[in-house]
């Protein structure tokens, strides 16, 4: 399952694990709190998986492509990590699904602090339309990802600053109260 944790503020190596000393962990339900929610699943058996198809028909998860990162398999490999690295939101919800390998998604807290998410085999996760994010490869340089999305995929990314998006506004406001 996934491990999250408040990140150092070092602009050491991104692939690093960038951990707090003493570590500071965040829960699965902190980040429900901001909107993150995650399920572990068996990718060895993804193709047939009736709980996968469970999901994806309780979330309308319509497409389904994969992609391979490593620097022998994805076309401007170093342009694209960075572009993945570089703040960002978009106007849906990014949802990943780690069949093999593994990676870190980077998210920022209510108080814009930046929390690790290490995602490995098995790990599916959901990140909000209009939360700050970014994506890193680990220090092992692969994985494999199931990208899922509601109908027609938009992969487009608003660097940050991108404050002034009706979404940014409907993210912020769903985080009152939690
Ligand atoms: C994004 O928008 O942050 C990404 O698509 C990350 C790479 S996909 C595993
Ligand atoms: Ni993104």
């Amino acid at each position: 399952g996934i491990e999250a944790w408040y990140m150092d503020s070092s602009d050491e190596d991104q692939r690093k694990p960038h951990r707090l000393n003493p570590n500071q962990p965040v829960s699965l339900q902190d980040l429900k709190n901001i909107g993150v929610f995650s399920w572990k699943l068996n990718a060895d058996i993804y193709e047939t998986d009736p709980e996968l198809d469970q999901i994806r028909k309780d979330h309308g998860y319509s497409y389904t492509d994969i992609i391979t990162i490593h620097k022998d398999t994805l076309p401007n490999y170093e342009e694209k990590l960075k572009m993945f690295f570089e703040e960002h939101l978009h106007l849906d919800d990014e949802i990943r699904y780690i069949l093999d390998g593994q990676a870190y998604f980077d998210v920022r807290d209510k108080e814009d602090r930046w929390i690790r998410i290490a995602m490995s085999k098995g790990d599916l996760i959901t990140l909000p339309a209009g939360i700050y994010h970014r994506f890193t490869l680990d220090e092992t340089n692969y994985t494999k990802a199931m990208r899922l999305f509601v109908g027609e995929p938009v992969w487009k990314a608003y660097n940050r600053p991108a404050d002034d998006f009706d979404i940014r506004h409907k993210y912020l406001a769903s985080l009152q109260g939690s």
